[in-house]
């Protein structure tokens, strides 16, 4: 029996400068006016601004002070999260009565599997006014809808036509619909990697959809593989929802904020220890992990993820992952959280099934790890590796 893929139906919601919005909609007399959100101190950062704002050219992520002088006039508010969080609720419950295929990405995005709902909610762009006015019901706040046949298309479609505009990637003609974009709108493609493919002369999508995948890695390393195929306008990523969401992870909130590399990577190190050994406890393979940070000036959380090209229950695997996933992230300002979590967890039945899957180099540590745990269970946990002592690894 041939096996026909089906096309999927995905759409993305992304409220429009959701944390300024709130606060316009929670006192009328903002209504209209230039609010900016964000770190009120000196060194603060701007978390978002309301559309009246960014018309001077304020924005997400700039120093406080810089958008003062872009804007004096505007209105400057505290970040008051649980609010946010608690508005952010009822938009996730509007949404979850539209399909039971929901994943929730951030505090003001999603995405809906919609495949096969047509005959409910009649075709795509009906789905998604019908989405906007229940959510505008409930809340009086509005956001912007992105629709296409997988995930990656549908998020970038949603940013397309902000504020409270719907996109739809023409279905059969993705690759032309997103070519003359530029390369930073690819997921993973941050301030470094745009410049890096600058390097290589690569600019548009379409730029890295018609490179070489194989030079592409070369030059770029795993990442180059994930652009190539997202260039193409292929995600074959499921929208996961709580119950296959499934992951195991391990994370810490800093006594004192964490500024650069050197600090971050250390943690990570003994989370991904931590990982691994829960792993092999439960007997699981990770098939996919991933890093998140929170920045401690607009306590805005960034996360990367990646596939494993093969599953592994060792932390030494985990760690190179986890270093790669670091440096698509920005180091520049102070962290209050850093953590790592292994998802896309798959059985495995003892050592010897496992030999079918790792890598040689994975496999190795994996028993040198299990040997460790063995020796822990029965000692203590005072043993330690050479490379468990406060530097090496
Ligand atoms: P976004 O959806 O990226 O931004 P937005 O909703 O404010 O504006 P729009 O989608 O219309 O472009 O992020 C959602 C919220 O997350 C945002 O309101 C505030 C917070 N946030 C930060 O705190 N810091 C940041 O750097 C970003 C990008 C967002
Ligand atoms: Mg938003």
């Amino acid at each position: 029996m041939t096996h026909h893929p089906v096309q999927r139906l995905i759409l993305h919601v992304d409220m429009d400068a959701f944390f300024a919005s709130v606060e316009q909609r929670d006192n009328p007399e903002l209504e209209g006016k230039p609010v900016i959100v964000g770190g009120t101190k000196n060194r603060g950062v701007v978390s978002t601004a309301s559309y009246e704002a960014r018309s001077f050219g304020v924005h997400s992520a700039l120093p406080m002070s810089q958008a003062m002088r872009l804007c004096p006039q505007a209105i400057v508010l505290p970040v008051r999260m649980s609010r946010y969080q608690q508005v952010s609720k009822a938009i996730m419950k509007v949404l979850s009565g539209f399909s039971p295929s929901m994943e929730q990405l951030s505090v003001d995005e999603a995405f809906l599997d919609m495949t096969g709902s047509e005959n409910l909610f009649g075709p795509p762009m009906s789905m998604a006014k019908a989405i906007m006015k229940k959510i505008f019901d409930a809340t009086e706040l509005t956001c912007s809808i992105g629709i296409a046949c997988n995930k990656f298309l549908a998020k970038l479609a949603s940013d397309l036509k902000k504020p409270n505009g719907i996109t739809l990637v023409p279905f059969g003609h993705e690759r032309e619909f997103i070519a003359p974009l530029p390369v930073k709108k690819l997921w993973g493609v941050g301030p470094k990697s745009t410049e890096k493919l600058k390097n290589l002369d690569l600019y548009t999508i379409g730029d890295v959809a018609r490179a070489d995948p194989d030079w592409l890695e070369r030059h770029m390393g795993s990442l180059g593989i994930h652009i190539h195929a997202l260039a193409q306008g292929i995600d074959d990523r499921e929208v996961s929802t709580r119950r296959n969401k499934k992951s195991i992870g391990h994370e810490r909130t800093f006594d004192n904020d964490i500024l650069g590399q050197e600090g971050i990577l250390a943690m990570l190190r003994k989370a991904c220890r931590q990982v691994a050994k829960d792993l092999r406890s439960k007997n699981l393979l990770a098939g996919a992990i991933r890093i998140k940070i929170r920045y401690s000036d607009n306590f805005q959380l960034v996360t990367r993820d990646t596939r494993l090209a093969l599953p592994c229950q060792d932390s030494a695997t985990l760690f190179i992952c986890s270093k790669e996933l670091l440096e698509r992230i920005e180091l520049s300002r102070p962290i209050r959280l850093a953590g790592i979590a292994a998802f896309e967890l798959q059985q495995c039945d003892g050592p010897v099934q496992t030999d079918l899957f790792l890598s040689p180099g994975s496999e190795k540590n994996t028993k040198l790890e299990r040997a460790v745990d063995a020796i822990k269970d029965k000692f203590g946990d005072k043993i330690k590796r050479g490379s468990e002592q406060e530097r090496g690894g």
